[in-house]
């Protein structure tokens, strides 16, 4: 059993994320990177732009991390028994690159209301200050929706370059994780991270979001997959699991759910960004 401690309820009640948490072994962890690294190999493409999201549908392997026992118990001690996997991001930071993600509220742009949700964010790798690990505006989900400046940064790892400006910086925490544990942030916590120093690769892989089933989408279609419990809702429509790596039903499920995915992020702008 790894639901969350007392400890670390408060944690996320008060700060708006709780972390460390361990999941993987670093085994684990580094058989993850090595499956990123292999459809790198094989389909160059494929985790290009948007192709970034739903790897969980095309990959055994991320399918497993996502139904990881022990996320699941973390997660269910914050939205419920009733958990749904709605969508996935890997957030890759290569050495010599620029890319930095600009501090915004995830609950912004993505349509899905209630915030009954939480976003799973897994090292891959080691996350740290050095190379570029996200630092959480503590308590800063305890406010509305925030006003976002839309920058369209090339070096933005966001979609529109959508920026909360004036962020005090002494509020702010790095999240320094250890490859294989994840830490939980709310939607609305104010969050960034800045540029990988560091000689090796920093990857998150992110599970945006676990959402309850009484969660609906208001500004477009998902596709989801149970993780626990039952969907008596039934707001969004239930996907396969990935049984083999790049088969066929997959990468077609992957290719549509994010062309749904992309027109979500940008409903209402006249501009369209990379991812
Ligand atoms: O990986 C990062 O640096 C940022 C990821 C992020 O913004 C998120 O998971 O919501």
């Amino acid at each position: 059993m790894s639901f969350l401690t007392s400890e670390q309820l408060k944690q996320y009640e008060e700060e708006g994320y709780v972390a460390p948490i361990d999941v993987l072994s670093k085994e684990e962890a580094n058989e993850v990177k090595e499956e990123i690294e292999l459809i790198e190999k094989k389909w160059p493409d494929e985790l290009e732009g948007l192709g970034r999201n739903y790897i969980h549908l095309i990959s055994p392997v991320f399918d497993k991390v996502c139904n990881n026992t022990k996320i699941l118990d973390a997660v269910e001690s914050l939205i419920g028994k009733n958990i749904l996997i709605c969508g996935t991001t890997l957030f890759v930071k290569n050495p010599n690159e620029k890319g930095f993600v600009s501090f915004h509220q995830d609950a912004k742009y993505i349509g899905l209301e209630p915030y009954n949700w939480v976003t799973a964010w897994v090292a891959i790798t080691d996350a740290n200050e050095e190379n570029g690990c996200m630092r959480m505006w503590s308590g800063s989900h305890k406010n509305d929706l925030q006003y976002h400046n839309q920058k369209f940064d090339e070096n933005n790892l966001l979609t529109r370059g959508q920026t909360v400006e004036n962020v005090p910086m002494n509020e702010t925490k790095p999240v320094i994780l250890k490859a294989g544990q994840i830490s939980l942030h709310h939607p609305k916590v104010v969050h960034g991270s800045g540029l990988n120093k560091s000689n090796d690769r920093r990857i998150g892989f992110v599970i945006q979001s676990y959402i309850g089933t009484n969660v609906d989408q208001v500004l477009g279609k998902m596709y989801v997959q149970q993780a626990r419990g039952e969907d008596t809702f039934k707001y969004h429509e239930h996907v396969v699991r990935a049984n083999e790596l790049m088969n066929q039903e997959g990468a077609q499920i992957k290719k549509k759910a994010n062309e749904e995915l992309s027109k979500i992020f940008y409903s209402g702008s006249s501009k369209i960004g990379k991812y």
